[in-house]
C-alpha cells in the first residue's frame, strides 16, 4: 500500500531528526556556557517547540478526522427511511433489508440481550458508520448512503461464543430504484 511507504518514510524523518538531536547534545556537551544566557536561549527554543508541536497536533489531528466519519446525527426531522435494529445473541434482525441512496437512513438500534456493537461495512468491506446496541435503549443512527451495493453488518463488540457469527446484509439500491422491504 502507497500509505505504508509514506508512513515509513515520515518515521525515518522522524527518527532522523530525533538522532541529530541527540549528536548535537552529544556535540555540545563538552562546552562551558554562560548560564543565563544559555537558558535564556533553552526556554525560548521550547516554547517555540511547544508551539510547534502543538500546531502540528492540531494539522494531523483536522487532516486525518476531516471529513468526521460519522454524519451529523442532531436532525430534527425523521429520516423518509427508517430501519428498525435488533441485536441478540448471535443474530442482527433488521425490519428491511434495502434502502436507497442518496435520502437519509434511520437506524434505531437495540439489543435484547448484552451489549453489541453495531457495524455497517461497505462494499469494500469498510466500515461506514456504527453505534452501540444496547439493552433497554433504542440508539439512533443516521447515515446517508452514497453508493448503492451490498452492506455487511458486523458485531464490533465482544457478546459471547458466536459473536463473530454476528453477520448480515442488507442493499444499498440507487437513488431512483424504490427499496422494497
Ligand atoms: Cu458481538
Amino acid at each position: 500500500m502507497v500509505i505504508q511507504d509514506e508512513v515509513w518514510l515520515l518515521t525515518l524523518t522522524g527518527i532522523s531528526v530525533v538522532a541529530l538531536a541527540f549528536i548535537y547534545v552529544i556535540a555540545q556537551a563538552g562546552k562551558s556556557a554562560d548560564s543565563a544566557q544559555v537558558q535564556k536561549r533553552a526556554h525560548a527554543i521550547r516554547r517555540w517547540w511547544l508551539l510547534a508541536l502543538v500546531l502540528l497536533g492540531v494539522g494531523v489531528a483536522y487532516a486525518t478526522l476531516s471529513p468526521f466519519p460519522i454524519a451529523n446525527q442532531r436532525v430534527q426531522a425523521p429520516a423518509a427511511q427508517i430501519v428498525n435494529v435488533i441485536g441478540r445473541q448471535w443474530n442482527w434482525e433488521l425490519s428491511q433489508s434495502q434502502v436507497r441512496a442518496g435520502t437519509p437512513v434511520e437506524f434505531n438500534v437495540t439489543s435484547a440481550d448484552v451489549n453489541h456493537g453495531f457495524a455497517i461495512y461497505g462494499p469494500g468491506d469498510r466500515i461506514v458508520t456504527q453505534t452501540q446496541a444496547m439493552p433497554g435503549f433504542s440508539n439512533r443512527l443516521l447515515h446517508t448512503f452514497t453508493e448503492p451495493g451490498k452492506y455487511r453488518v458486523m458485531c464490533l463488540e465482544y457478546c459471547g461464543l458466536a459473536h463473530h457469527g454476528m453477520v448480515t446484509e442488507f442493499e444499498v439500491v440507487a437513488a431512483d430504484k424504490g427499496a422494497q422491504p
